[in-house]
């Protein structure tokens, strides 16, 4: 299906149930990229940095106990963060980023190429979501899957993604996998609510995406952001809540939405992590996880998984 034909078919689907929802890989056209890359550097977002804090201590045990010679980087994240694994594995060494934004793939590859000119990336643009299909490449391969994405699929859809992950693995790779982790709701709201406002622009964003790629009339102005942390379910849910009554017009789905003042349309949800569950959720993969390394504050986890 086309891009435009994906999102058509989202937007009919999300806005006709109750509650409206469209899924979060909608975010990401070249500003959604931009506002996620200055979300990671907030100083309420402090996934990114104890992430970043992992990799930087344990890149290299990462790089012993996989002795990569690919590595495949679904949904392309900073060139810094991945500069710390490709540096670990030393070369000869191919990178694969997979994303759905081609700025973000291009902009990806050219900062790592600059850094280490003797890498060879095929970059691949693919919505992960439809299946892992990678290029030919030597093995031992790395699949690595950081900044807790996985936490936005919903569980049917993390089910399948991590399946479809252990299929494409073979004997000798590994899969890396960056999770956040269940905390107090004060730090978890700080993150998805920050001062300056990025994470609010980056959820609004969304709507530009459907008025840009489906001639939609929708007024950002006419929403607030809201992060709601789901206790029960352990997942902080980004919505859109209309200030006032709105109708919009989507003249590419064919549809008239009318929101009711105060109606909410769900962007994303983002899962927060339990060891235990983590473990399970990878063993209903076939996927063992042999090393788990967390940081120094317990608020985030890097886990190797292997088939
Ligand atoms: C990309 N993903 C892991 C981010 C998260 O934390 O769920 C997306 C995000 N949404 C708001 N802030 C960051």
């Amino acid at each position: 299906m086309s891009h435009a034909g994906a999102l058509r078919s989202d937007v009919l689907l999300g806005f006709s149930r109750s509650p409206r929802r469209i899924p979060p890989r909608w975010f990401h056209d070249a500003r959604g990229s931009e506002l996620s890359e200055r979300i990671t550097r907030l100083p309420e977002y402090y996934p990114a940095a104890a992430e970043r804090e992992i990799l930087r201590e344990r890149a290299a045990a990462i790089a012993s106990a996989t002795a990569a010679r690919t590595l495949v980087e679904i949904g392309s994240g900073s060139s810094e963060k991945t500069g710390l694994l490709i540096d670990a594995l030393g070369s000869p060494l191919t990178y694969v980023p997979v994303d759905i934004s081609e700025s973000a793939l291009t902009g990806a590859a050219h900062a790592l190429l600059a850094r280490n000119p003797g890498l060879t990336v095929h970059a691949v643009l693919a919505d992960f979501q439809n299946g892992l299909v990678l290029p030919a490449a030597p093995g031992p391969r790395l699949i690595c899957f950081l900044g807790s994405t996985v936490g936005n699929l919903l569980p049917a859809e993390r089910a399948a993604f991590l399946l479809s992950v252990r299929a494409a693995l073979q004997p000798g790779d590994a899969l890396l996998l960056g999770t956040d982790l269940v905390k107090d709701e004060a730090t978890l709201m700080a993150a998805y609510d920050d001062g300056q406002g990025v994470t609010a622009a980056f959820n609004k964003n969304v709507l530009s995406v459907i008025n840009r790629e489906l001639g939609a009339d929708f007024d950002p102005a006419d929403f607030d952001h809201v992060a709601h942390w789901d206790a029960g379910r352990e997942r902080i849910e980004l919505r859109l809540r209309a200030r006032r009554a709105v109708t919009a017009r989507i003249p590419g789905a064919g549809l008239t939405v009318a929101l009711r003042s105060g109606e909410e349309i769900c962007t994303e949800v983002s899962a927060k992590f339990r060891r235990e569950g983590l473990r399970s959720e990878l063993a209903a993969a076939w996927l063992d996880p042999v090393l788990m390394w967390t940081d120094a504050l317990d608020r985030y986890a890097i886990t190797l998984a292997v088939p």
